[in-house]
């Protein structure tokens, strides 16, 4: 493939790498709106965990050990039903090929509207989005060099 641009073949600095995928912790708590902008604004996504070797690595190896280490802490996953509900969108869910899934027993239920995925206890919940807490960024690690923002930068919401 002709390429005009250069593939990262290494995390940028503050990434850690697992498998194809680079990660960025983000040490504050937000929404899951400004956690998925902050996210987008690094070419990246909120992490989704593929399999159970890879939310392990990313709840335990890469938050619990980093940000929260309490029993419970909550940590967003890209996973959400906001454009309809009970259509979960992103989520490697079962019964898709290569699916995943990891729910707490009787979720997710909507309480409350809840439309947004967190990991909490090594399991999954749908919450309500307006909550804050901490994310974890996710990128393929060939996301291009010259598109490549080393550090988030939060910025204001455009309204276009
Ligand atoms: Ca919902
Ligand atoms: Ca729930």
């Amino acid at each position: 493939m002709a390429s005009n641009y250069l593939l990262a073949e290494i995390c940028p600095p503050d990434w850690h790498r697992y498998g194809e995928s680079c990660y960025f912790i983000i040490t504050v708590e937000m929404d899951w709106f400004e956690a998925n902008r902050t996210s987008a604004e690094s070419r990246a996504i909120i992490a989704i965990p593929n399999s159970q070797s890879e939310e392990n690595y990313i709840y335990r190896e890469l938050f619990q050990k980093n940000v929260d280490q309490t029993q419970g802490a909550e940590l967003w996953i890209g996973c959400n039903d906001i454009e309809e509900e009970g259509k979960w969108q992103h989520c490697p869910l079962k019964g898709e090929t290569n699916g995943y899934e990891n729910w707490v027993v009787g979720e997710p239920n909507n309480h409350n509207g809840a439309d947004c995925m967190h990991i909490w206890n090594d399991q999954w919940d749908d919450t309500i989005c307006y909550y804050s807490k901490y994310a974890i960024c996710e990128r393929h690690v060939s996301t291009p060099v010259s598109t490549t923002i080393a550090h988030l930068v939060t910025r204001p919401l455009k309204n276009d």
